[in-house]
């Protein structure tokens, strides 16, 4: 078994997504956590890590990986029995790039757009046009999703992916059944694997939890 240490948070999306990949794949992480709202991520330490600051980061045997889409890549071609999480042939590897690039620059963009004004600017609500940004998103996925999976039949890294971030927008966004119908039962099946709420849907439902905590903080110390 590899030694991998993976510096993470269960708060963090990217973090959970990488997670979920190791689970499918059979490997064991050694988890680090790291922080963000505490700065650990700050640190001199971390920053010759990572000096992008992001979690999360791959060692694998001094091999530094610092971001969750490459993580996950990698962790399927080194690891992976099959190539079935991120396929080989290339226009099955193009969908899953597409559906991760779609993840990063508008689903995970558009959720960090928020978190940031509510951790960090300490914000009491969320503007009405950043809410509008993750419904249009939503609506995006919708559209797209023609499959069982993000990215084709077959579960994929883009999956993983996706869902860790869906799941933890519709904590404080909701996700209407009747409005959003594939995307609702692409999320259920997700929630299927044996390994989901340990790898994602406890962080998940954490997060958006937390958002709603930390606005009626923001609103008290407004007062
Ligand atoms: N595209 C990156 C995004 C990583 C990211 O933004 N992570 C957040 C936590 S969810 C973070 O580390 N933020 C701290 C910072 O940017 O300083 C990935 O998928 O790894």
């Amino acid at each position: 078994m590899p030694k991998l240490v993976l510096y993470t948070t269960h708060l963090s999306p990217p973090c959970r997504a990488v997670e979920l990949t190791a689970k499918a794949l059979g490997l064991e992480l050694e988890r680090k956590t790291i922080n963000i709202l505490a700065g650990d991520n700050l640190t001199p330490e971390f920053l010759k890590l990572n000096p992008k600051h992001t979690i999360p980061v791959l060692d694998d045997n001094g091999t530094i990986i610092g971001e969750s889409h490459a993580i996950m890549i990698y962790l399927v071609r080194k690891y992976g029995k099959t190539d079935a999480l991120y396929p080989s042939e290339i226009v099955q590897q193009a969908r899953v790039n597409e559906a991760l690039h779609f993840e990063s620059g508008v689903l995970f963009a558009r959720l960090r757009f928020i978190t940031e004004l509510v951790f960090f600017a300490r914000k009491p609500e969320i503007p009405e046009d950043r809410i509008e940004n993750v419904r249009k998103a939503y609506r995006l996925l919708e559209d797209s999703l023609c499959d069982e999976f993000v990215a084709g039949p077959q579960m994929t890294v883009a999956d993983f992916s996706c869902i860790s971030t869906v799941a933890s927008t519709v904590g404080f966004i909701s996700l209407d059944k009747s409005e959003f119908p594939r995307t609702n039962a692409w999320m259920e099946r997700m929630k299927q694997l044996p390994y989901y709420e340990e790898s994602n849907g406890i962080g998940a439902t954490e997060l958006g939890q937390f958002v709603l905590k930390q606005l009626a903080e923001n609103t008290r110390s407004k007062v």
